[in-house]
This record gives structure tokens, C-alpha cells and sequence, in this order.
């Protein structure tokens, strides 16, 4: 049973919560914000999350239209295979449920690790969501009859929703019309514009199963990838027009601005974010005929008018349809879409021209969906364009083809020697694409985590959106990983992190949500002022590896890798006592002219081992005429600043979790 006591129902009966299956004892319930038209609930319970929903049913007279909809909607998507909402039982095996006071309720399993956005971030935001809307009229074109019931009755009928603004604009009931002449006068203007435009326009296109609410924020994407992954909201799929999809996504997702925007004038319409739309959405590969393909350019102002008036309608009637969280919030709304739809207008021709560039390089390109996916043929958005370019994986094959990128691409790039080392290690491959003369992608996995472990673009190919192709191709790789890092990637590492001197890449993990976690620091040791070698720092013997790689399983397990490569390569020093190893000094392990890792046995910390293992290694590499040394990924620093050591090189470490943040239906 719920405790109301504690609060964990917020409003919601016990009852209710009680007769679903959620899995382990509810601890927890507050409400989500997003959707204009239910009342959603998330409900933590020890076993999940979910999110509980209150139909509208001013909204939707027909409720139990509504459910059956969408009963049938998720069980055809997920015998598809295909991610969408999924439902929970009630105890009695029902799919919904109807409370004593008549209210009725149904429960979906919370999306872990997808995210929901209402307003756009990232280019790629606007592709991945019209992928999804073109991927969901895919799913849908074969589905069995019976036909979907008609949940709400003239939805997208223009001239219906002006005759709304007559009849309640007469009717004034709350006293506002006389505060909005001017929204009431530009909506019957803009909006007789468009129907217009539209009768004259395109004949009769063919009726489909679409979503008809098709914004941005009916898409939930992976937290990690930025993928999206599913639409959600399927309470308005019923037969309509792709013209309606498309619309909505235009309004919502070729904008940076609010629905809600107070200020109109920061409004946009942005052509570059269209073009990404219009890719995305023929991405997918959608059935659509010419006709359809004609009527896309109006379909932005189309639905972006379509809501004003829906707004000021809802405004007028005293703020009963849409929730508001503030006064005069419908008002803003209307205002933004009257906005929206006069710049729509002024690009119509633009637009028009968008879609069917966008219908026709997606037959001109002959790539795959799947192989998209893959990111065998990686896809990105570039100044609005789709760039793709082929990233087969490579061998050591190409290591000189790599060293040269790297050389033309960073400061202090790594020999053709060093990236055989750190990419090809038989105890630790990466996976590694290459093209040729653009840019090298390399990832490895430890357990659950995956690494880049290598990133890099030509400087003649940057600015044309190929970073992302890598970094997805990359996210792709690693599927599944509960976190992806860039760098810092024991035991062959090349960076310990990204230089922080590489500003594109730093922007690239950003504009995809990579958080910037850690800082390391190399440091610098010049070699000509060394105090005199206490020479206790000894070379092991030949026979001494399997000694040593016991003696790191028991103490260093993070070290043994690194330390048996340097015992494999002469780059490693012991100090040791009459019975055991007691402290080693690794160089050159990865890189020339690096030092690290150094270490004693753990009982010995603080005790002086490890100081005088540092200064005769130190000898050893001014012995072999180098004048200094980069101490790699520093812990405490003391220990080389009494040598004269300084603070060298800085390097971020960006991480991608697979995290969740709320979202909710509808
Ligand atoms: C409502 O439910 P939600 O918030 O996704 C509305 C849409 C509007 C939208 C405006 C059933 O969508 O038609 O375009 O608000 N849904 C219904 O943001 O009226
Ligand atoms: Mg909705």
C-alpha cells in the first residue's frame, strides 16, 4: 500500500497506483511537466520507474478510443521489434484502469536512458527527430485493419479552427477579447492566407496513418548516443496527412525558440536546421508520392497557424484546453506561432526547394539505412548539409596513413610506431576506422566502458560537419558501453584526456553532451640539474617477468599491462629488498621520452622508496641523451617538483554517461 501520509501520492488515489504491476513497493511520486494535455505522474518504485498518466478527457471525449488506439499502436511497434511506449498491466491483466470517481488512468514503463527535448540543441537533434516521425509512417503503412479510431474530429482542419476563433471571439467568455485585437486580427489574417495558399495548392493527398502531433518534444533520444529512439504521445495517430508530421516538426524543431516565448522577436526560423529536417526525414525512407513531397513547403506555416489559432482560441476561452503554468502563457504561445508562420511564409520557396533536394539525395545516395547505423557509411550535419563519407575499418595496414593524419591534425601526434603500439596491441585491439586523408576514429572497451582512444580531422575537412560523422560511427562502435570517455584510456593511452588545447574537438564532445569530468596534467623534468643517483634503481633480470607480473596482479592490477610492456621493451627499473620487489619506475611505455607509471609496494607508501626509483630512472633516461622527460597523468605533485619538475601539458577528460533524466508521455 502507498503511504499518503508520506506524500508519495501527489494527488494521485493509493488505489490507483496499487492496481498497476509496477515492479517493488512505490517510494516515491511528483509530477511531470511537458505535455499540454494529461496529467502524468512519474512513480518511483523500487523495482523502476514509470510514468502513470490521468486521460484528458475534455480533450479527448472518446477515451476509450484513446486507449484502444493505443493499446493496438504498442503492441504492433514491439512485435516489430521497434522501441516505443510500453504499457503496464494492472493487476487484473488490463491495460488501463477506471478509478471509483470515474477517472481513467493507464501507466507506461519510464524510458531509462532516453531524454525527451523541447527545444533544440543540436543540428543533429532535428535530423534524428524527423528520422524518427518518417521511421514511425514506415512502421505504420502496413498496419491491420480494423482502421484507427478518429480520436479528435477535425484536427487539422484549418478552416474548423477559424471558425473556432469567430464563435468564441463572440462569445468572449472570459472577458479577454478585447486585450488581443491585434493576435485576434493577424491569426484571421495569416491564417485565411494559408488555407488559401492551401486549397490552391496540391490536389488530394493520399491519406496515411500518421502521428499527428509530430513535435520535437514527442521524440525521446538516447542519452548516450543522442540516437533518437522512439517517438512517444500516440494518443493522435489516427489517418491524416504526412503534410501534418512534417509541419509540426518544422514549427518545432527549425526554431532555437519556445514554444512559450515571451518575446516574439526572438523567434527563428532557421533554413540550415530545415535542411537537417528535411534530411532526416527522407533518411528514413518514407512512402511518399510527389504530390506529398509539393505540399511540405506549406506544411510548416500550415501547422504553425494552425496552433496560433488553437492557442488564442484556448487563451480567449479562459485557458481550458492546454495547461498553463502562468498567465497569458497561451497568449505568448499564439504569438510565437503567428511569428513563425509570416517567416515560414517569407522562405516558402526555399522551403519548397529543401524538400526536394532532400527527396532526391536520399535516392542519389545509395548507402543504407542499416549501414547508417552502423556508421559504416557515417552521416552528419554540416552547415545544414548531409555529409557522409565511407569509414571502413582498418588494420595496421594503415598506420603510416594514421601518422600522417595525426602529424597534420594535432601537436605532439604520436609516430606510425607509437599508434601501432596503442591501437594494435594483441591484449587490447581498438576497433579503428579510417578515411583516407579526412580522419581516424578509434575506440576500445574495458568491461562496460568504452574509450576513444583516438579522434582525429584533418584541419582541410573541419567545419563540414565530418566531426560528427566520426564521433557517431565512434557511439555506434560502442554500443551498449555504460560510459563512454575520450582518452584516458589505460593501459595504452595515448592522451591522457583531450589536450586541452584542442578547441574543435573540446566543442564537438560538447555540442553532444559529453561532460567535462576530470583534468589531468602531465609534467615537465629538464634532466641537466639531477641530484646525484642514489643507485638503487636496478634493471630486472630476464627471468624475472613472471615475478613481476604476479608481483602486479597482487598490488597494482591497474598497472600490469603497462609495466609488463616496459619489462618487454627494457623500459623498466625495480627497487627491491632482501625478499620482494619494493617500488618500479616505468618509461617510455607508450610514448618516447614519457615516464610513468611509478609506484611502490602499497605498505611502503610514504616510507622513501619511491623517490630515490625516480631520480635513477631519471639518470638512466639522460644516459640514453635525452635532456627531458614528460611524467605522464600526475597524481601528487611534490614528489617532481623537488626535481625542478613543472606543470606541462592539460587534458580534459569528457565522458558520456548512460544516464536518465525524466520524460513522460504526452
Ligand atoms: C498538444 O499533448 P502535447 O503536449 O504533445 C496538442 C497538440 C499541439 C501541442 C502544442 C491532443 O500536444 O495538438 O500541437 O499541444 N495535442 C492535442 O504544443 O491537442
Ligand atoms: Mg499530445
Amino acid at each position: 500500500m502507498v503511504d499518503m501520509e508520506r506524500g508519495v501520492g501527489w494527488g494521485v488515489p493509493a488505489s490507483v497506483i496499487d492496481a498497476f504491476r509496477f515492479e517493488g513497493a512505490p517510494i516515491g511520486a511528483e509530477p511531470l511537466a511537458g505535455g499540454h494535455i494529461h496529467e502524468n505522474v512519474l512513480v518511483r518504485c523500487t523495482g523502476g520507474r514509470y510514468v502513470l498518466q490521468r486521460l484528458n478527457d475534455r480533450v479527448f471525449p472518446d477515451v476509450d478510443a484513446v486507449l484502444s488506439n493505443g493499446e493496438r499502436l504498442v503492441a504492433y511497434l514491439r512485435a516489430k521489434g521497434r522501441r516505443g511506449p510500453e504499457l503496464v498491466e494492472t493487476g487484473d491483466g488490463a491495460l488501463s484502469l477506471r478509478a471509483p470517481d470515474g477517472s481513467r488512468w493507464r501507466a507506461f514503463r519510464f524510458l531509462e536512458g532516453a531524454v525527451g527535448r523541447s527545444i533544440l540543441t543540436d543540428p543533429d537533434d532535428a535530423f534524428e527527430a524527423a528520422r524518427a516521425f518518417a521511421d514511425y509512417l514506415v512502421a505504420l503503412a502496413d498496419f491491420p485493419a480494423p482502421p484507427l479510431a478518429v480520436t479528435i474530429e477535425h484536427f487539422h482542419d484549418l478552416p474548423h479552427r477559424l471558425d473556432a476563433l469567430e464563435a468564441v471571439s463572440a462569445a468572449d467568455p472570459v472577458g479577454r477579447r478585447s486585450g488581443v485585437s491585434e493576435e485576434v486580427d493577424r491569426a484571421r489574417r495569416l491564417a485565411g492566407d494559408v488555407a488559401e495558399q492551401l486549397r490552391a495548392g496540391a490536389g488530394r493527398p493520399c491519406v496515411r496513418i500518421v502521428h499527428n502531433d509530430a513535435k520535437l518534444s514527442n521524440v525521446r533520444f538516447d542519452a548516450r548516443t543522442g540516437r533518437a529512439a522512439c517517438v512517444i504521445d500516440l494518443d493522435t495517430t489516427m489517418p491524416g496527412h504526412v503534410a501534418y508530421d512534417v509541419g509540426e516538426l518544422v514549427r518545432t524543431a527549425a526554431t532555437h525558440s519556445p514554444e512559450d516565448a515571451r518575446d516574439e522577436a526572438t523567434v527563428d526560423f532557421d533554413r540550415d536546421l530545415l535542411d537537417a529536417l528535411a534530411s532526416g526525414y527522407f533518411a528514413a525512407r518514407p512512402p511518399v508520392d510527389a504530390s506529398e513531397i509539393e505540399a511540405m513547403s506549406l506544411a510548416g506555416p500550415h501547422m504553425a497557424v494552425e496552433n496560433a489559432l488553437r492557442f488564442l482560441v484556448d487563451h480567449l476561452a479562459g485557458d481550458r484546453y492546454f495547461t498553463v503554468t502562468r498567465s497569458g502563457q497561451n497568449l505568448d504561445r499564439c504569438r510565437t506561432q503567428l511569428r513563425l508562420t509570416e517567416l515560414m511564409l517569407e522562405s516558402e520557396v526555399d522551403s519548397r526547394a529543401c524538400f526536394v533536394r532532400a527527396a532526391r539525395s536520399v535516392r542519389a545516395d545509395p548507402a543504407t539505412a542499416e549501414d547508417r547505423r552502423r556508421g559504416l557509411h557515417g552521416r552528419g550535419v554540416g552547415g545544414g548539409r548531409i555529409v557522409s563519407i565511407d569509414l571502413p575499418v582498418v588494420g595496421a595496414e594503415s598506420l603510416d596513413e594514421i601518422a600522417r593524419l595525426c602529424a597534420r591534425s594535432m601537436a605532439h601526434a604520436p609516430s606510425a610506431d607509437e599508434l601501432g603500439r596503442a591501437l594494435f596491441a594483441p591484449d587490447q585491439p581498438a576497433l579503428v576506422r579510417c578515411a583516407p586523408g579526412i580522419g581516424v576514429v578509434a575506440v576500445v572497451r574495458a568491461r562496460d566502458d568504452g574509450y576513444i582512444r583516438l579522434l582525429l580531422l584533418d584541419p582541410s575537412h573541419r567545419g563540414q560537419g565530418l566531426g560528427h560523422v566520426l564521433l557517431r560511427a565512434a557511439e555506434d562502435d560502442l554500443e551498449g558501453a555504460s560510459a563512454i570517455t575520450v582518452g584516458a584510456d589505460p593501459p595504452y593511452f595515448l592522451f591522457p584526456g583531450v589536450p586541452v588545447v584542442e578547441t574543435a574537438l573540446c566543442c564537438l564532445l560538447e555540442r553532444h553532451h559529453y561532460t567535462r569530468e576530470e583534468t589531468n596534467y602531465n609534467i615537465d623534468i629538464e634532466l641537466d640539474h639531477l641530484p646525484p643517483d642514489p643507485g638503487l634503481a636496478v634493471v630486472p633480470g630476464a627471468g624475472d617477468r613472471a615475478e613481476i607480473a604476479q608481483w602486479m596482479t597482487r598490488h597494482w592490477p591497474n598497472w600490469r599491462g603497462e609495466v609488463l610492456r616496459a619489462f618487454d621493451q627494457g623500459s623498466l627499473l625495480l627497487r627491491r629488498d632482501d625478499n620482494d620487489i619494493t617500488g618500479f619506475c616505468a618509461y617510455d611505455v607508450n610514448r618516447a621520452g614519457t615516464l610513468g607509471p611509478i609506484a611502490s609496494r602499497p605498505d611502503l607508501i610514504g616510507k622513501g622508496v619511491s623517490a630515490p626509483l625516480l631520480v635513477g630512472t631519471l639518470h638512466r633516461i639522460r644516459a640514453m641523451g635525452r635532456d627531458r622527460v614528460e611524467v605522464l597523468w600526475v597524481g601528487p605533485m611534490v614528489p617532481y617538483a623537488r626535481l625542478g619538475g613543472h606543470v606541462g601539458r592539460l587534458f580534459f577528460v569528457y565522458r558520456a554517461r548512460r544516464s536518465s533524466t525524466p520524460g513522460g508521455e504526452a
